[in-house]
């Protein structure tokens, strides 16, 4: 049976189509780069915003209407399978991901829980044969369930740690079982509402046991994937611990974690914790910690993870740039964590979000390739640097220097000579580069 009738297989048809059930910009089979845009963007669908929610907010019911709304249990767990992989044939996607409360229901206990999760997996797995799409990344929700009130692996209550390390055993175990790329830890309540009640520093050393025993299960059972921390400040928590690369660096360094750990990068988080999102690409990827992208925008009026799809070219080609510069996501992907807006509430809008979302990172990506290619901004950095590539920079990079060796060339340095950073001529550059590659493309 076909959920989404009246959708056929999304083709490219190019800039001048018309068509709105069909890629514009993003041709799969096309090459950038030396690799096509499919090898190179491993675009992923989100289960829980596609499948899962229903467009219910704080102040709202859901609205969305699906063709699955009349089924209940695990007859609608499995229809949203069925469903799914419709989907992501129609779309032509390589991967999705899933947390384990999107894809079943939970049971009375844990086993039942576990039970319920096994048929679906079960199904799961039975439609990977035949299916070209595969598990970029699932997750635990140890989030949504009121057991986690006050955190999962950070909660005060060894109850709540315990549980929370059967669901990653078996989120684990299900990513064995499906070969998925990676498997990620997003700290929905790992962090506090208010100090005066938190032991912060037990709730930090907690949180390094359970990741360290999460990698020695996953080496028992032979799971060899990266484990992604996906950095987020605030949201549900006031604070959460993993509040952006960097402080997740320090963690994963201060708890020797860094060999198993990589960042999968969320847009939205980034902006949330005050940074670009290239920003957050940036420190991930000179740290050699880039592991996966949740590829998704906010709103810069709105204070909170808006999740919308990312269609800002922009953005998205400064953050193509990191990848590129990266050398690629290896084993990550650009996952649209992001849903269509509430008011966005028909079956057919999930594939108009996807396509808006695919061929904008395309363009992205083409425009970061070919300012990679002209070195527009290499060869910029490289001037405004130079400096360090002789006399006193060299002997500073080379650690051959001191202060006293440093105060005496400033002592004979009659004038010093700054050059302008200029930061409005490299934007007009990056315009110039978007349009003339809409324009190439158009032509
Ligand atoms: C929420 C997070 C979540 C993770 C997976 O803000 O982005 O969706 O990606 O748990
Ligand atoms: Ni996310
Ligand atoms: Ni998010």
């Amino acid at each position: 049976m076909a959920y989404f009738e009246n959708i056929n297989k999304i083709e490219f048809e190019g800039a001048s189509s018309k068509n709105p059930f069909a890629f514009k910009y993003y041709n799969p089979e096309e090459s950038v780069g030396g690799q096509t845009m499919e090898e190179i963007l491993r675009f992923s669908v989100a289960y829980w915003h596609t499948f899962t929610a229903d467009g219910t907010d704080p102040f709202g019911a859901g609205t969305a209407i699906r063709p699955w709304d009349n089924l209940k249990g695990m007859d609608l767990a499995k229809a949203r399978v069925e469903a799914a992989f419709e989907l992501f044939e129609k779309l032509n996607v390589p991967f999705f991901a899933f947390h384990d409360v999107d894809i079943a229901p939970e049971g009375r206990t844990l086993k039942e829980t576990n039970e319920n999760q096994d048929v679906i997996l079960g199904m799961i797995k039975e439609y990977m044969k035949t299916s070209k799409t595969k598990l970029l990344w699932n997750t635990a929700n140890m989030f949504t369930n009121p057991r986690y009130v006050h955190g999962a692996a950070t909660s005060p209550n060894a109850d709540v740690f315990a549980y929370s390390a059967a669901k990653v055993k078996k989120g684990l175990e299900a990513a064995k079982e499906l070969g998925a790329e990676n498997y990620v830890f997003w700290g929905g309540r790992e962090g506090y509402e208010t100090l005066l009640n938190t032991n912060m520093k037990l709730e930090q050393d907690n949180l390094a046991r359970f990741f360290h025993m999460a990698v020695d299960y996953a080496k028992e059972i032979g799971l060899n994937v990266p484990f992604l921390i996906e950095p987020k400040p605030k949201e549900p928590t006031k604070h959460q611990y993993d509040f952006d690369v960097a402080t997740g660096l320090a963690f994963l360094q201060k708890y020797d974690l860094t060999d198993y750990f990589k960042f999968n990068i969320e847009a939205n988080h980034a902006t949330l914790a005050g940074h670009t999102f290239e920003h957050e690409l940036r420190t991930a990827r000179i740290n050699g910690m880039l592991g996966s992208v949740d590829a998704n925008q906010g709103d810069t009026l709105l204070g909170w993870d808006t999740d919308e799809f990312p269609t800002d070219i922009y953005s998205n080609t400064l953050a193509m740039y990191e990848i590129l510069k990266n050398g690629g996501l290896g084993k990550g992907g650009l996952n649209f964590d992001a849903k269509v807006r509430r008011g966005s509430f028909e079956a057919d809008d999930l594939f108009h979000a996807h396509i808006a979302g695919m061929d904008a990172f395309a363009i992205g990506l083409k425009v970061a390739n070919k300012l990679i290619e002209d070195k527009v901004l290499d060869s910029f950095i490289e001037d405004r640097y130079s400096s360090y590539n002789e006399g006193i920079g060299l002997a500073i990079v080379e650690g051959r220097t001191s202060f006293r060796e440093l105060e005496n060339h400033a002592l004979q340095l009659t004038e010093i000579r700054n050059t302008s950073g200029r930061t409005e001529r490299l934007k007009a550059v990056i315009n110039q580069y978007i349009l003339e590659t809409l324009s190439s493309v158009t032509a």
